[in-house]
């Protein structure tokens, strides 16, 4: 039987939103992520546990059909890989930064410097854009002590809180790039393959447009009905159904998360009232 290889990172930041994401699309695990692989119940697919690192090597050479890996990680190796999607977790930046005393004020104050990184493509790529001829210093770890120790006068490195440059007394010279988990799959996927992938890319939409979206419930007298119907017109229409009270009637919707606060007070301006906000489980579209 076809099976779909997916790679995932087997411990890290990024180990738990892909084990979630998979759970939520109904992949569970036989057996303990303690191994190198382990077979999905529900779905014919094997997951392989890997450093995220190499991911995208073992998904160019087709040991692994798809893997989960940070963006910064896919730029960086520039496997001969395809991004499929974003996936909206492990979400970062990829800054440079320097002393909070240093004299470099702006990016084009690295000239002639040197620039301490993990991520020396990325990098060597921004400054050329920004013509900016600076010495790059690849390391593996713990870029952040660069500057302290006097190995580089700035660094390239992930950020997330802020907290490990403030504790390093380093401040944000400039974003280069942002990043998150994407998808990334092999470019010469079989037919059987692409029509598992095609099946498993159906579930992680139907997530993600269920996490977007809320279902709202709410009371309004009928003449209030149609106005907020133009406020929540949802996936086909509103169903309106009548309450026991006469002349009333309750709501029903969907609504896109980020626009619930915008049309709150609208809604209730319309006369809407005990408004319930419930989370979607899955969206089929
Ligand atoms: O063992 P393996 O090689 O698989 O893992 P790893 O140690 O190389 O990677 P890991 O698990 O640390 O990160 C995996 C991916 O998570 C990265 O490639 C990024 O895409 C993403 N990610 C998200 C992060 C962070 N947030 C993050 N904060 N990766 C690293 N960090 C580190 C950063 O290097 C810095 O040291 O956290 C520190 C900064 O964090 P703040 O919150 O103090 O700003
Ligand atoms: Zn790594």
């Amino acid at each position: 039987m076809t099976q779909l290889k997916i790679a995932i990172q087997k411990s890290g930041r990024l180990m738990e939103g892909s084990l979630r994401l998979l759970a939520e699309c109904g992949l569970k695990i036989q057996n303990g992520k303690n191994q190198l692989k382990s077979q999905a119940i529900d779905f014919p697919a094997e997951l392989l546990f890997l450093r995220d690192d190499d991911i995208p090597e073992y998904v160019q050479d087709g040991v692994a059909d798809i893997g989960i890996v940070g963006d910064n990680v896919r730029l960086e190796k520039g496997k001969n890989n395809e991004m499929v999607l974003p996936l909206g977790f492990s979400k970062c930046r990829l800054s440079l930064a320097v002393s909070r005393d240093s004299d470099i004020k702006k990016p084009e104050d690295l000239n002639g410097k040197r620039i301490a990184t993990s991520y020396p493509v990325i990098l060597e790529k921004y400054l050329e854009e920004k013509n900016i001829s600076a010495e790059i210093h690849e390391i593996s770890g713990s870029v952040e002590i660069a500057p302290g120790i006097g190995l580089a006068q700035a660094i390239f490195d992930i950020v997330s809180t802020g907290s490990t440059l403030l504790s390093n007394g380093l401040v944000e010279l400039a974003t280069v790039a942002k990043s998150e988990a994407v998808l990334i799959k092999n470019k010469n996927l079989s037919a059987e393959k692409s029509l598992l992938l095609e099946s498993l890319l159906f579930r992680i939409k139907s997530v993600h447009s269920a996490s977007n979206n809320k279902y709202i419930l709410l009371n309004a007298p009928n003449s209030a009905v149609d106005t907020i119907s133009e406020l929540l017109p949802g996936m086909e229409s509103p169903t309106v159904l009548p309450l026991k009270k006469e002349g009333w009637s309750s709501i029903h919707s969907v609504v896109n998360e980020s626009d619930f606060w915008t049309i709150i007070d609208q809604l209730k301006e319309a006369g809407a009232r005990g408004i319930l906000v419930v989370p979607i489980e899955k969206m089929i579209l």
